[in-house]
């Protein structure tokens, strides 16, 4: 079925355009450096906001009336839902698309039925793919709306609980390989406490370790080659989880022998949360080789949730490009646009106005990022900050060639050092030349 017949395909018309369903900036074929604008950016379409958000919250029922969910037949509504994915990825452009278990279809009332149900969807969507080349960039499976993970999925107190999660783990992993996905990805929304009085956290983050472990076997041993992801958050819905960070996910991953396999997905909401900026998390991950992939969005300024907004401010998005690209750019990952419109978003053009400003925002961000590398002006004032380890003792220290009573004598020689300017304002209006 055709759910955007009045919506034509959105293409690149150039700055000065002013038709709302067109990009201004983002042109997947035009070359940056080496690489093309679509292959550097690698986005992703989320399935579960754009096609299965319908504005429901806390304190109302839902205000968008998709036409793909209205049929009663589960089967036949994650047909419409598919149908409707994949004419809105060809009308945007998009070349990827992530997807949770139950995203896809409705999770039945066995598992066995439902695994049923899974199977007929990724038949489904390997058509789709076949028909539009249109991949997967990741899969996942949801083991947090249930309400059997209300007490955790692989650190649930329960075994049976633990072992329904591994069963949803498998068949996705199943599916995501099935379908070429490039990644897959666990985000432990349920993987935390509540309350530490009744939680023995030591050996729920073993049984995490152990279930992670567990799953990259099965993953590998089918032939999985694509990368698995952590996506760090540190609250929301559980008061404390467990990926809390990036810094913390690394550790974790370090502890438990997981680096080979794992790297980070990095969501801008869940840095922001964490109190953290999202450039600070792309840094960390990395200085440590494990940035993977990224969920784009926004967060809020004055609200202290994850409002999953589009991404809009191209001066942030640039200082997070210059990371990525410094890193080396996207392999396996790409950009997931983990954000949802608004309640009152509710017309069908909402969703590609809502991601056309996030690709032309990201599009802006990699052309100045692109830019200031080239110019060379910023690396070098970077470099220059750490000039006094280049030669003589700083260079030895770098070694490890001093010991503590060396760094005495040489201090004892030279009085105190002149101030040395941050420039941090210089480097901001910099920045800001190419934004
Ligand atoms: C929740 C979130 C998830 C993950 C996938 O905050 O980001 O949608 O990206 O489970
Ligand atoms: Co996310």
């Amino acid at each position: 079925m055709k759910f955007f017949k009045h919506i034509p395909k959105v293409r690149y018309e150039g700055k000065e355009s002013d038709n709302p369903l067109a990009f201004r900036f983002y042109n997947a074929r035009q070359k940056v450096g080496r690489k093309t604008m679509g292959e550097h950016l690698r986005f992703a379409i989320a399935y579960w906001h754009t096609f299965g958000g319908t504005g429901a919250d806390p304190f109302g029922a839902p205000t968008k009336h998709f036409p793909w969910l209205q049929s009663t037949d589960p089967l036949t509504r994650g047909q419409h839902k598919m149908d409707a994915a994949f004419e809105f990825m060809e009308k945007i452009g998009a070349g990827f698309y992530c997807f949770h278990d139950y995203d896809l279809v409705e999770e039945a009332a066995t598992l066995k039925e439902s695994e049923r149900r899974l199977r007929a969807m990724v038949e489904y969507a390997r058509q789709k793919q076949a028909d539009t080349g249109i991949k997967l960039l990741w899969g996942t499976a949801n083991l947090f709306s249930h309400p059997r993970y209300m007490n955790g999925a692989a650190t649930n107190p329960d075994f049976q609980v633990v072992a329904i999660a591994g069963a949803q783990v498998k068949n996705a992993l199943d599916a995501t390989i099935a379908l070429g996905g490039a990644g897959y990805t666990f985000w432990g929304g349920r993987e935390g406490y509540l309350s530490l009085l009744n939680t023995n956290m030591k050996r729920e983050q073993e049984h995490l370790a152990r279930f992670l472990h567990m799953a990259r076997d099965y993953g590998r041993k089918r032939g999985f080659k694509g990368t698995f992801y952590i996506e760090p958050k540190p609250m929301e819905p559980s008061k404390h989880q467990y990926d809390f960070d990036a810094a913390t996910c690394l550790s974790f991953l370090r502890q438990f022998d997981l680096l080979d396999d794992f790297k980070l997905n990095i969501e801008v909401n869940h840095a922001t949360l964490a109190h953290h900026t999202f450039q600070h998390e792309l840094q960390v991950a990395a200085d440590a080789g494990v940035l993977g992939s990224i969920d784009a969005n926004r967060g809020d300024y004055q609200n202290g949730w994850d409002t999953d907004q589009f991404p809009n401010n191209v001066y942030e998005l640039t200082e997070a490009m210059l990371v990525i690209l410094s890193a080396g750019g996207f392999k396996t990952g790409g950009i997931n646009f983990d954000a949802k419109t608004r309640r009152n978003s509710t017309d069908l053009e909402d969703i590609f106005y809502a991601h056309i400003g996030g690709m032309d925002a990201f599009a802006r961000a990699l052309l100045a990022a692109h830019a200031i590398l080239e110019s060379g002006e910023y690396k070098q004032l970077l470099q220059q900050r750490y000039a006094s380890f280049n030669t003589g003792k700083g260079k030895q220290f770098e070694q490890g060639k001093l010991r503590l009573e060396d760094l005495r004598t040489w201090a004892l020689g030279r009085g105190e050092p002149a101030l040395a300017s941050g420039r941090q304002e210089f480097i901001e209006n910099l920045i800001a030349r190419f934004v």
